[in-house]
C-alpha cells in the first residue's frame, strides 16, 4: 500500500493579473513530482494556524515534508531582525511550528527542505544565522540564483548518517538559501557541511526519523537518482513509524 506524504503549504501573494494582493495556497510542483517518482502519494497541507485543524491534517499522512519558503522570523529564536534578513511571514512560522511539534510527538517521519531545516532547528531550541555572511569563515555563494536542478557547491557528509548511506563522503548540491543553522537543536546532529563551514544538513539522533537539508533535493530529483533516494528514504521510514 502506497504511503501518503504531506507537503507543508505556502502562501503566494499575487503581484499582478486579475487579483493583485490576492493570496493563493500552493507548493512547488517539484515536491509533488518527487513524492510520486519515489512511489508515494503527495498531499498538499494548506497553510493555516488552527492547531486542531493542523493535528487533523497530520492524522491523514504517513510522513511529512517541510517545504522551503520565506525567512524564519528571528524572534522565534530570541534575536532581533538583522538588516540582512529577508521577508518573513508569521503565519507560516506558526503553521510550521505546530506541524513540527505534533509530527515529532506522533513519530511521523520528517524530511525538511531549506526553510524546513531552519524551522526544525528554531522550533527545537536551536538558532540560525540570519544571513550566511554572518558566519565566521563564510565565503561560498549560497544563493546560486538560477537553474534549480544544477548543483553549485560541495558538501562533506558525516559518517554514520542516513545521508552517508546515500551519498558517501561528499556530494554536490544546489543552493538557494541565505539563512543557515547556527546552533543545532537538542536531539539532532550535523550530517553535512559546506566547505565554508555552513551547516547543510541535520538529522535526528534517536527515535523517529527526521532529516533536513539546506539544499533543495526536490529540484534535483528529476535528473539525479541520489536526490530521489532522499524521498524514497522518507517513504521507507513510513513503514515503521510505530516505534
Ligand atoms: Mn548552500
Amino acid at each position: 500500500m502506497k504511503k501518503t506524504i504531506g507537503i507543508s503549504g505556502n502562501i503566494l501573494i499575487d503581484e499582478g493579473g486579475m487579483f493583485p494582493g490576492y493570496k493563493r495556497s500552493y507548493v512547488n510542483d517539484d515536491y509533488v513530482k518527487s513524492v510520486i517518482a519515489a512511489g508515494g502519494i503527495p498531499l498538499i497541507l494548506p497553510l493555516n494556524t488552527n492547531e486542531e485543524i493542523i493535528k487533523s491534517q497530520l492524522s491523514m499522512i504517513d510522513g511529512l515534508i517541510l517545504s522551503g519558503g520565506y525567512d524564519v522570523n528571528p524572534l522565534l529564536f530570541g534575536e532581533e531582525p538583522h538588516k540582512l534578513l529577508g521577508m518573513t511571514m508569521n503565519d507560516r512560522d506558526t503553521f510550521d511550528a505546530i506541524l513540527i511539534k505534533h509530527a515529532l510527538d506522533m513519530h511521523l517521519p520528517i524530511l525538511g527542505v531549506c526553510r524546513g531545516c531552519q524551522m526544525l532547528a528554531a522550533v527545537g531550541g536551536g538558532t540560525l544565522y540570519q544571513d550566511c555572511s554572518l558566519s565566521a569563515g563564510s565565503y561560498i555563494k549560497h544563493s546560486q540564483g538560477h537553474t534549480p536542478s544544477q548543483p553549485s557547491h560541495t558538501v562533506t557528509i558525516t559518517k554514520d548518517s542516513e545521508l552517508y548511506s546515500i551519498f558517501g563522503a561528499e556530494t554536490l548540491v544546489n543552493s538557494f538559501h541565505h539563512m543557515s543553522v547556527k546552533d543545532v537543536p537538542k536531539g539532532f546532529k550535523v550530517t553535512a557541511v559546506a566547505k565554508d563551514g555552513i551547516i547543510e544538513a541535520i538529522e535526528k539522533i534517536d527515535g523517529s526519523f527526521a532529516l533536513a537539508t539546506q539544499w533543495h533535493p526536490e529540484m534535483m530529483a528529476g535528473n539525479n537518482d541520489d536526490m530521489l533516494k532522499l524521498f524514497k528514504l522518507l517513504l521507507s521510514k513510513c513503514e515503521n513509524k510505530e516505534i
